[in-house]
């Protein structure tokens, strides 16, 4: 009994940790200068949804750096998202959707989206947009791609979509009519061949323990 608790914890050890998040876009927003209550049209601060294993940062404009800085932020919106509430959104532009970076901080750290929600500004129906997630390893070819009108609230579920380099979804080219909410993810820390090793090694020497002890 106590060798096979201490196995399962050699176990859990090795495998590490699982973080589900949220993003509900609630703040912090910024000024571009501190933090301020978030209200609509104000910008996200870049540490939002950040934590020890995720750093997140969202652009209203994407036009290809991947460092966000305190003016890039997406835009708070709190109603008439459809049913969403506090949503995030940028600009109407072609030539620069929205972005959301999920980066883990860690390496050998895999995050997997799980779903999010688009929604469509009620008081000027009829917007088209699209979610394209990229693997940050290969920003040429989408791991993930929907179009179409949100109206009224789309929730599009991902499977199979992780990577330990970070994933990039954009939004747009219409992320000003339609926003995005509730980006739902997971941070998974992946075990390393090393640690792996050493947990098997651990357990082996646990059983050659208990041998000598029986011996003995
Ligand atoms: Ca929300
Ligand atoms: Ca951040």
């Amino acid at each position: 009994m106590f060798r096979k608790h201490l196995i399962a914890l050699a176990l859990t050890g090795a495998v590490g940790i699982a973080q589900g998040d949220v993003l509900t876009f609630d703040g912090p927003c910024t000024n571009g200068l501190s933090i301020v209550t978030c209200s609509n049209a104000t910008r996200f601060d870049q540490s939002l949804g950040d934590t020890a294993l995720i750093d997140v940062s969202t652009w209203a404009t994407f036009t290809g750096s991947l460092v966000a800085g305190a003016t890039d932020g997406m835009f708070f919106w709190d109603l008439n998202y459809d049913s969403l509430t506090n949503v995030a959104y940028g600009l109407n532009t072609a030539s620069a959707p929205s972005a959301v970076l999920l980066k883990p901080t860690l390496s050998a750290t895999l995050v997997t989206l799980n779903s999010l929600q688009v929604g469509e500004w009620n008081p000027v129906p009829g917007a088209s947009t699209s979610i394209v997630v990229y693997d940050l390893a290969n920003l040429s070819t989408p791991v993930s791609s929907w179009t179409g009108n949100p109206a009224p609230v789309e929730s599009l579920t991902f499977s199979g979509v992780s990577s330990t380099n970070g994933l990039l979804i954009k939004f747009g080219p219409d992320s000003f009519y339609t926003a995005i909410d509730n980006v739902d993810f997971t941070v998974t820390a992946v075990p390393e061949p090393a640690s792996m090793a050493l947990a098997l090694a651990g357990i082996g020497v646990l059983g050659l323990a208990r041998r000598r002890q029986r011996g003995g």
